[in-house]
């Protein structure tokens, strides 16, 4: 990780190497947290951030949805993410905004902890790899299955459900692949460790629904809307490996995997990423640098520019 020089923390803005908390605190001992991953783009009108009104309202969902009362609103997280741009100096950068229970009980309850609240920023470049975006990935199916509805509720970006995350994505990487595909506990098709996943077959393009036990990513959002305004008809449904294996084409995407291209699962190969995962890719990475008119409505730009890109 490269390192930035501040951190904010609960309304103040630390020294990256000062930004600690103590090993007593809730969130650590029982992932009991909330957060985002958003990315700041360079564009010619100064740094942009991709839907930066929509991820912090979902970290307001998610904190709703377990309960956790959040002391920012989604506009004092905002100027709060637009001041850690604008000191760190980074014309394009990843935010990590993390809500958690703090130092002051323990025990699972966690009444009389404190909800700490932290925003990083750093450079973060391809996620699934150096030539991810351009080649595609080999993905595997993962002997572990997502966490349900009734266990966890998948809407929630919450910390703790990230170990179901880390496991699959361990065992496939152990086993020779970049990412694992995680089925749902009746066997559908849920997503990638990180990221919603997309097939297409026949010119039509289909993604497992919102009740499948999957994250509503913003990216997916942005991209079946990217999809449908290039005529393309995406259908929400449920999906079985069989579906993945046949597939003409198949990606996954996410803010930070952005439109990944996956070009095997199970060692089945889907080749090369193909002419639609490709169109789409590149209407995305030109959406987030402000060179797609049509989309722009999705990029919030920092307030002060030139104080951002340090020009
Ligand atoms: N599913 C999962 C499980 C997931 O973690 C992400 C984001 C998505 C779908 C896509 O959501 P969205 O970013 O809103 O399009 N994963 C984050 C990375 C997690 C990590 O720290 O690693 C991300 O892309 O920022």
């Amino acid at each position: 990780m490269r390192e930035t020089e501040k951190i904010w923390m609960n309304g103040e803005l630390v020294d990256w190497a000062d930004a600690k908390i103590h090993v007593g605190a809730h969130g650590l001992h029982y992932g009991s947290g909330v957060f985002e991953g958003i990315r700041c783009y360079e564009t010619e009108k100064g740094s942009a951030v991709f839907r930066l009104t929509d991820h912090l309202q979902r970290l307001h969902n998610s904190a709703r949805l377990i309960q956790m009362e959040l002391p920012f609103s989604v506009e004092g997280l905002k100027a709060a993410c637009n001041e850690v741009i604008g000191v760190n100096g980074l014309p394009e950068c990843y935010l990590r905004p993390l809500a958690f229970y703090g130092y002051g009980e323990l025990g699972v309850r966690p009444t009389g902890c404190p909800v700490d609240v932290v925003i990083m920023s750093w450079p973060w470049g391809t996620y699934l790899g150096d030539d991810a975006l351009e080649n595609g990935v080999r993905a595997k199916i993962s002997s572990w299955q997502r966490i349900g509805p009734n266990v966890i509720p998948h809407v929630a970006k919450a910390t703790g459900v990230y170990l179901n995350s880390m496991l699959a994505v361990l065992e496939a990487s152990k086993a020779g692949y970049e990412e694992a595909i995680l089925l749902t506990e009746t066997g559908y098709v849920a997503d990638g460790s990180g990221e919603n996943i997309f097939v297409v077959k026949n010119g039509r393009i289909a993604t497992p629904d919102l009740s499948s036990s999957i994250l509503p990513g913003i990216t997916r959002d942005s991209v079946i809307q990217i999809a449908q305004d290039l005529g393309y008809t995406v259908e929400e449904k449920n999906l079985v490996r069989a579906d993945l294996y046949l597939a003409d084409e198949i990606f996954m995407c996410g803010t930070a995997a952005e439109v990944t291209p996956v070009r095997s699962v199970d060692d089945r190969e889907v080749g090369d990423p193909g002419p639609i995962t490709r169109e789409i890719q590149s209407a995305y990475l030109d959406t987030v640098r402000g060179k797609r008119e049509q989309w722009s409505h999705w990029l919030e730009y920092a307030p002060n520019p030139s104080a951002v890109t340090g020009s």
